[in-house]
């Protein structure tokens, strides 16, 4: 059986890390074909959103720790298992929805963070994990966490690693929604497919924008906003949008 599954419906592609025997921990063997998915199969047209999820009870439990078991942590390999995984998850110009439920600890956490949008179950347990075995966090973690969280949750998060429920990930605003344990596939594909049916090329855009606004100024955002405005301009869908108004009917997307 594959380490990551997937299935293409209604434009909705499904990534399942599958290695629920270990709660989907993170080998080379799955960053490979996670980093390999998403550059070459996520980016094509048919593909509207992605939803990342884990099999059996949990979502991910990070880095595999028996994987390099009596090794010294080689950045060469550490950068060459994350950096593409990370970067694809976060610079791909569609939605990307990780769904989760039970435990998303270590560096299935900073997978989850990559996300554009976080769903819960009401049994999702969430731990940074990484200082209660000596590490710093990674795989994105300290350029996401502060950013979604602020600093001083970011830095209490990443030092005392405290496990959050479900319920407290949402107060904190580390996940958007929760949603029932007994109905989450139903509820996730049901997001899934509203994104799925929305303008995602303008999706992109605006994924595209608030991304570079981390790191720009507000005279850099106005100018790249204007940009990115006559492209969507020109896309299929903002014809459509307008035309549905006029005609006061729901518009009809095709992510064109
Ligand atoms: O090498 C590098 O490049 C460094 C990279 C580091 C990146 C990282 O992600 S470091 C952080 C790694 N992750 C962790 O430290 C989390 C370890 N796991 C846990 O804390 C807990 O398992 C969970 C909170 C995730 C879930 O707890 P619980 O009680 O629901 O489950 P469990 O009983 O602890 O685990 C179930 C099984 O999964 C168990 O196997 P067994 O005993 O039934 O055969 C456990 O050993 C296994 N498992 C859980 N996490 C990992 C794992 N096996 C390998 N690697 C794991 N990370």
């Amino acid at each position: 059986m594959s380490v990551l599954l997937k299935e293409l419906h209604e434009g909705i592609l499904t990534l399942t890390l599958n290695r629920p025997e270990a709660i989907n921990a993170l080998t080379t063997e799955m960053l490979r074909e996670l980093g390999k998915v998403l550059a070459k199969e996520a980016p094509a047209p048919e593909v509207r959103v992605v939803v990342l999820r884990g099999a059996g009870r949990g979502f991910c439990s990070g880095q595999d720790l028996r994987e390099f078991e009596g090794q010294r942590i080689s950045y060469k390999a550490h950068l060459r298992n994350y950096q593409s995984v990370v970067e694809g998850l976060a610079n791909l110009e569609k939605p990307v929805l990780a769904a989760i439920h039970g435990a998303a600890a270590g560096a299935g956490l900073s997978l989850a963070l990559a996300c554009d949008l976080r769903v819960a179950a009401t049994d999702a347990v969430f731990t940074t994990g990484f200082s209660k075995i000596g590490l710093i966090p990674d795989a994105g973690m300290n350029y996401h966490l502060p950013r979604i969280l602020g600093y001083a949750k970011a830095f209490e998060l990443s030092v005392l690693s405290p496990r959050l429920k479900a319920e407290e990930a949402l107060a904190l605003g580390l996940v958007n929604r929760v949603m029932a344990s007994e109905t989450f596939s139903e509820e996730v594909g049901k997001l899934a497919l509203e994104l799925a049916q929305g303008p995602t090329k303008t999706y992109g855009l605006i994924k595209r924008a608030l991304r570079r606004s981390a790191s720009a100024t507000l005279e850099e955002m106005l100018e790249y906003e204007a940009l990115l405005q006559e492209v969507a301009g020109r896309t299929e869908d903002h014809q459509e949008g307008v035309q549905a108004f006029y005609e006061k009917r729901p518009a009809r997307f095709q992510g064109k």
